[in-house]
């Protein structure tokens, strides 16, 4: 596996000089923040990026994300023009050297949760989305940001779009991943790029828009649109993890097996009776997924995609972007690499 590490270019508090004192670390993921979606990413960008990464001794090699507009996931007159802005940025992405790019096909918000400092017992706070915080926020009346969300909308945009994919519905947003795939993978392909797509988080409608990656059943339809390993998965335990319908050592075992897991986003959740969930520390008895037995499946699948820990709490007093602190996402690093290498002695690897 290649172990990576998100960052979010120079703004973000964490250098990278810290980041490859990580043990086992290999690779940067990150973006060209300086674009809106939509936009052809200037090639001084990512070629700046790149040299900063090398120059601290790590690869920039996978990227995370190149965002998919909402005109694309809408299939509104101008999409056509959308897509090969994306295609372009598939390739300039490839001339400096990325492998793999990991995108997302969720309407409006991406990750949706309730509180971002909940505190545990122990003082570290995390990620949260309770049931009853989310029952009372209404995306029509209530002016809500929450993060994860694009801020630059307005309230008015907001509803506007909500409505737009109300009418959509499930299958209208198959028909646009279907029209985006086609086009995208031929490309990925030719300039050897692998597409990750990131799951629903969490993977199931909220507010009543429409949400597609989210089971094995959608996985196994989406990843048919085009047989390819260039149409591959994040598989992120945390986003598919938090709805108990998904069996995830199952499906990482299946999806690695086929060679169609190009990232895998690695954290724990810890599931409540009423569907609600918390963000808790990677270790298997800090949560409801077993990291042994999906770290395994990869192992014996002979995996040897990306792997980076994903949301981490905040811990020893850091502040800083939430989900995305230093501490408890290097604790995750290493004890990843823990588990990888207690799996690949026991399979003689
Ligand atoms: C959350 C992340 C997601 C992910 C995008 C990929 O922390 O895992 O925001 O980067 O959904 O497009």
């Amino acid at each position: 596996m290649k172990l990576s590490f998100r960052w979010y270019g120079e703004t973000d508090p964490i250098s990278l000089q810290y980041i490859r004192q990580i043990p086992n670390m290999r690779s940067i993921v990150s973006a060209v923040y300086d674009v809106k979606p939509g936009e052809v990413w200037p090639e001084e960008s990512i070629a700046r990026m790149k040299q900063q990464v090398e120059e601290n001794g790590m690869l920039f090699d996978i990227v995370e994300s190149v965002p998919v507009p909402e005109e694309i996931k809408l299939g509104t007159p101008n999409a056509d023009e959308l897509i090969e802005v994306y295609c372009e940025n598939i390739r300039r992405c490839a001339k400096y050297g990325i492998k793999c790019i990991t995108y997302n096909f969720m309407p409006v918000f991406d990750w949706t949760r309730t509180q971002l400092d909940k505190e545990a017992a122990d003082g570290s706070t995390s990620l949260v989305m309770y049931w009853d915080q989310m029952r009372d926020l209404d995306p029509l009346k209530d002016d809500i940001h929450l993060p994860g969300w694009d801020s630059s909308y307005t309230q008015e945009e907001i509803r506007e779009l909500i409505s737009a994919y109300g009418e959509l519905g499930e299958e209208g947003l198959w028909r646009n991943l279907e029209i985006f795939l086609k086009r995208i993978i031929p490309v990925a392909e030719e300039v050897g790029v692998r597409m990750a797509i990131h799951p629903d988080d969490p993977p199931y409608p909220i507010f009543g828009i429409p949400r597609i990656i989210t089971c094995e059943k959608n996985l196994d339809r989406l990843l048919a649109i085009v047989d390819s390993p260039a149409n591959s998965l994040c598989l992120c335990t945390g986003s598919l993890g938090c709805a108990k319908f998904n069996d995830i050592p199952k499906m990482v075992r299946k999806y690695s097996a086929m060679d169609r897991i190009a990232f895998m986003h690695i954290r724990q959740v810890t599931l409540m009776e009423d569907g609600s969930f918390e963000e808790s520390g990677h270790l298997s008895s800090c949560g409801s997924l077993d990291m042994y037995e999906i770290v395994k499946a990869l192992v014996e699948t002979g995996f040897d995609g990306y792997v980076r820990p994903d949301h981490g709490r905040m811990i020893w007093g850091e502040t800083g972007k939430p989900g995305y602190g230093l501490f408890d996402r290097a604790l995750g690093a290493a004890y990843i690499n823990g588990l990888f290498e207690a799996c690949e002695k026991a399979e003689g690897k």
